[in-house]
């Protein structure tokens, strides 16, 4: 795989400044989403070594989540770190993706890191990839295909258990509270993303098991504004609603916005409980207030463990084929101390200041 020579790309890029009049990175459309190559910081690693291109074809920037997960990829891959960084957001949709990939084949990336907004449709370009000897690093969501060597190793969360978890602190909740009846509206996440999957195979197994009752479910995918839009119509169509899960905290935040519109209250004393997803900042500083009363952690810091996967596999090693991040659960007051899935306990992290303050992202 060609290297891109540090001292080569400097000249280059001096001259791209006198043309153009400015610094930083060039970006070109590719069908609608945006690539950017990685900003040619004048204090990078200015040595002779060779740099790491690495492509990576984000889903978009729709949540604060994946501003986050965007975020913890630049601050890695920069160029002190040995890298040249080409990062395409494809806006949530897979053609852009596709686009992205083959455009990285074309500029014969050493690495390609992959974001599948959606987990099926990569087989034929992942294929190309292959056939180009460029290693693929899926990251945050799965691909479904039918030959994994199509790609070498998976890092992200475990989303089946996300919603197992939410929903067995959501029992040991009602049961506290003596809550009897539980009528559900579920706000989806993008459909057909790992994260939607496992997220909404928790509730409706726990639903089943517990006698829930979901009287509504749609996708809100992923978004603060499809977020608010759903739960208004549901408000609409339904008075009984005591609890809602959405499948990130941006739905949360515009299912709030919903429910207060309506003139209804949140929290462990209101009319509605909301769960949620992610534990962004926002998202755990509205479970301290008791505004989302459980919500279940999903990282999106996923930098460093991918460059030590990049590591490896420049030395030569084998990688295990996927690699969970751990991650817990938050919730308002005390009322659930753990939760136990499978065998295993999980202990239940109260929200405090304390706790805010010491969240990375
Ligand atoms: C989870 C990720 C999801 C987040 C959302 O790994 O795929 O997509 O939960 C994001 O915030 O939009
Ligand atoms: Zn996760």
């Amino acid at each position: 795989m060609k290297r891109k020579i540090v001292s080569a790309l400097l000249c280059v890029s001096m001259i791209a400044v006198m043309l153009t009049g400015c610094g930083g990175g060039s970006s070109s459309s590719s069908e609608g989403g945006d690539t950017e190559q990685s900003e040619e910081s004048g204090d990078g690693d200015s040595s002779d070594g060779e740099l790491i291109t690495v492509g990576f074809a984000q889903v978009g920037a729709e949540s604060d989540w994946r501003t986050a997960n965007s975020e913890s990829m630049k601050e890695t891959f920069s160029e002190a770190n040995g890298y040249e960084l080409i990062f395409d957001d494809a806006q949530q949709k897979q053609e852009n993706q596709i686009t992205a990939i083959r455009n990285f084949i074309q500029q014969e990336v050493d690495y390609i890191v992959l974001a599948p907004v959606t987990e099926t449709g990569w087989d034929t370009v992942l294929q190309e990839a292959k056939d180009a000897d460029i290693p693929v690093i899926t990251v945050d969501r799965m691909v479904d295909v039918s030959d994994d060597s199509l790609f070498v190793s998976y890092v992200g969360g475990n989303f089946k258990l996300e919603g197992d978890k939410a929903c067995e602190w959501l029992k040991a909740y009602a049961d506290a509270k003596n809550i009897s009846e539980l009528n559900i509206a579920h706000i989806q996440g993008t459909i057909g993303a790992s994260a939607q999957i496992g997220r909404t195979e928790g509730l409706e197994e726990a639903a089943k098991k517990y006698g829930w009752n979901i009287v509504a479910q749609q996708t809100g995918e992923f978004t603060q504004a499809k977020g608010q839009e759903v739960m208004e119509s549901m408000l609409k169509q339904h008075d009984n609603i005591n609890v809602v899960y959405c499948e990130n905290d941006n739905e949360a935040f515009g299912a709030i916005d919903a429910i207060k519109a309506a003139g209804k209250t949140v929290g462990p004393d209101g009319d509605i409980l909301v769960l949620s997803f992610d534990t962004v900042k926002a998202g755990i500083e509205m479970t301290m207030s008791g505004e989302i009363i459980c919500n279940t952690e999903c990282n999106p810091l996923h930098g460093p463990r991918v460059a030590e996967l990049i590591q490896k596999l420049e030395a030569g090693e084998e990688l295990e084929k996927i690699a969970y991040i751990d991650e817990g659960i938050f919730a308002y007051g005390s009322d659930v101390a753990s939760v136990t899935i499978d065998g295993t306990e999980y202990e239940v992290t109260e929200v405090t200041q304390e706790v805010v303050d010491g969240r990375k992202y």
